[in-house]
């Protein structure tokens, strides 16, 4: 794992007065866990966002592309977890306020709680966590909200391909349709796929490159951030599981 800082103090959570992985451990009996990192996110006001989908979807580039617009992108950290993003992780760091990369295609709770642990979760409006999926089976995360990213690229299939992917998600994000006149889409049979596992989940239709439809994405971001209930979360970590919020 390596982690790269720029600008900001890394604080132990204990030094916050959070509940630290060992005391917990102690207390429970049991493993590092994703409600944890629930618990101390809640504390610290900070949105947890899973970002989602196949390799190749437009994850990293959508990440790039709502860091360039949102108003205080140092207030963002991002856990790029996958195998190939180590440069990707260089390429966002000079974007935000903190940038970790993971040798693994699916984010796992403990991993993200040390790193999680050592930031000043003060400093941050949003944690957004990177994961391939589609092949594996996603873990919980400690995320609030999931965000499940499908291109026109891949075909009008791909809502019913992933369906796994699309059962946790808050959000669908339809990205590259700055392509679509160059792809067989069908956006009818993609929509009707898409809403029949995800009914509860809003589709937003939109370009990282040409920036098409971002604007309804980080009002998106904006609105679920404002939603959350801050300090409200147990931290008891038997009493929380799954999206805090939704999905
Ligand atoms: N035309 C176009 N290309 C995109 C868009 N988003 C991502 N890409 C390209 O698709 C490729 C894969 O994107 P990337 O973000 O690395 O995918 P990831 O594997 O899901 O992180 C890269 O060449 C990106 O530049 C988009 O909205 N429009
Ligand atoms: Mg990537």
């Amino acid at each position: 794992m390596t982690n790269k800082t720029s600008g900001h103090s890394v604080d132990s959570v204990e030094s916050d007065g959070h509940r630290t992985l060992g005391e917990a451990q102690r207390n429970t009996g049991r493993s590092p866990s994703e409600a944890l990192i629930r618990a101390a996110l809640a504390r610290a006001g900070v949105l947890a966002l899973r970002i989602i989908g196949p390799p190749g979807s437009g994850k990293t580039e959508l990440i790039e592309a709502t860091l360039k617009g949102y108003p205080a992108p140092r207030r963002v950290a991002v856990i790029a977890v996958d195998p190939a993003s180590v440069r990707e992780a260089e390429r966002l760091q000079n974007r935000c306020g903190f940038v970790a990369h993971l040798d693994s295609a699916v984010p796992d709770p403990a991993a993200i709680w040390r790193i999680i642990s050592q930031l000043r979760l003060e400093d941050f409006d949003f944690i957004l966590i990177e994961g391939c999926g589609g092949m594996a089976p996603l873990k919980d995360v400690g995320q609030d909200a999931t965000a499940a990213v499908l291109a026109v690229s891949g075909g009008d299939d791909k809502a019913l391909e992933y369906h796994t992917l699309l059962e946790s998600a808050s959000v669908i994000l339809l990205t590259k349709i700055d392509v679509r006149h160059l792809v067989k889409f069908n956006e009818h049979i993609f929509r009707n796929d898409a809403q029949a596992i995800a009914p509860e989940a809003q589709i937003i239709e939109l370009s990282a490159v040409t920036g098409s439809g971002m604007h309804c994405w980080l009002e998106w971001l904006d609105k679920t951030r404002t939603a959350k209930k801050w300090r409200d979360v147990p931290i008891d970590p038997e009493q929380s599981s799954g999206n805090t919020f939704f999905g």
